[in-house]
């Protein structure tokens, strides 16, 4: 039982991680994820949707797209005040990071200056950034690294043969461009998928397939149960049977030992029982509060109570200024920015 980080993962191999005894699996992960983290603890993230609904994309999951009537009601972007108002009541409640959410196909020029002020804005509140705001182009992504993101979310969503069945507006290249802008500009990136879509598993080892061979893996590694919204295309999708989403976060574990797993989207539908199990299969990050972009979260005092009687603690902000992790992700960028009019952004 090895925890090698690896590049090389096949469809099939991972199926037959998918095969597994229950028992075994879970093991396995909790084993890997025991020799890079303290099995303990978990970090705390908060979502706010700071441009709601409106989004000409055709996500098939999503309750934003303009295409299917949910109801939603539509907001422009957010005044920076506010944003930087609702960071600050997430820290008091003990969030270490803080995950600003667009419904955007990508952030249009006039928008940067606005969302380089919420990053400015939270992160001088020592809190972690993190934005999810579409496609990025590599000038956008060295722009926000400036600013001082921390973390940009842009979701592989599922594996590159399932994909053109939910989302036909951008193609799966368009996404794994998005990610080496980002990894280029030197931020960490978190990006995940979503499970209970229709698809197979071997799709769903699919997804993992394409994130763990990444040339990095990704720092954070969302994995998202459907949540199904009326008037979505998917909003009539079967039920994910527990045991199958708890292998998908045990299998990500032993995949990227070193990844953060977020058990994502969802978690209002899980049992107490189900949610300790994907701690126990290696997940160890959670959104807390209320209300993930739009739809809901487990209020607060759940989850509090959920950690207590589980033992848990929420983790302290990880330090990324370690010289190692910065070091990694510098050369990276030197690498790419050598070629790029934009070294001196980053320099
Ligand atoms: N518009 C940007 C984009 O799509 O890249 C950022 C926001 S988008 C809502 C972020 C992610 O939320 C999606 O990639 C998807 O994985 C997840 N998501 C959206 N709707 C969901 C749903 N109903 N259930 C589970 N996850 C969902
Ligand atoms: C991710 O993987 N899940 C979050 C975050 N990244 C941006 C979003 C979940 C959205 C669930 C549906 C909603 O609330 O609109
Ligand atoms: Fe738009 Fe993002 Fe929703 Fe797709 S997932 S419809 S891009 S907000």
């Amino acid at each position: 039982m090895s925890a090698t980080i690896r590049h090389d993962w096949t469809v099939e191999e991972v199926n037959r991680l998918y095969d597994k005894p229950f028992n075994d699996l879970l093991f396995e992960a909790q084993t890997i994820h025991r020799q890079h983290f303290n099995p303990n603890e978990v970090q705390v993230s908060t979502l706010l949707s700071i441009k709601t609904g409106a989004c000409p994309e055709d996500c098939k999951y999503c309750p934003q797209s303009a295409r299917y009537d949910t109801g939603l009601e539509r907001e422009r972007l957010m005044e920076v005040e506010k944003v930087l108002e609702s960071a600050r009541d997430a820290k008091k409640v003990g969030s270490t990071r803080f995950c600003m959410g667009a419904a955007w196909r990508n952030p249009k020029d006039r928008d940067m200056p606005y969302v380089i002020k919420m990053i400015e804005g939270v992160k001088a509140m020592g809190l972690e950034t993190c934005m999810t705001l579409g496609m990025l182009t590599r000038e956008q992504a060295l722009q926000l690294k400036q600013a001082g993101l921390d973390y940009y979310n842009h979701n592989l969503d599922t594996s590159p043969e399932f994909y053109g069945d939910v989302i036909t507006t951008r193609t799966y290249q368009d996404r794994l461009d998005t990610l080496q802008n980002v990894r280029d500009a030197g931020m960490n990136i978190c990006s995940g998928g979503i499970v209970g879509m229709g698809e197979s598993v071997s799709d769903r080892s699919g997804l993992l397939v394409q994130l763990a061979n990444l040339e990095q893996h990704p720092e954070s590694v969302p994995i998202n149960m459907l949540v199904r919204v009326i008037g979505t295309p998917l909003d009539s999708e079967q039920d994910v049977d527990p045991f199958e989403f708890i292998r998908t976060i045990a299998i990500a574990r032993i995949m990227m030992p070193k990844s953060y797993v977020r058990l994502s989207a969802g978690r209002e539908e899980m049992s107490e029982q189900t949610q300790a199990l994907c701690f126990m299969a290696g997940a160890n990050s959670i959104f807390y509060g209320c209300k993930l972009l739009t739809t809901s979260n487990p209020d607060t005092d759940e989850d509090v109570q959920l950690f207590r009687k589980l033992g848990i603690k929420p983790e302290r902000a990880r330090d990324y200024s370690d010289e190692a992790h910065q070091s990694m992700l510098m050369d990276a960028v030197r690498e790419k920015a050598e070629e790029s009019l934009f070294y001196e952004a980053v320099s």
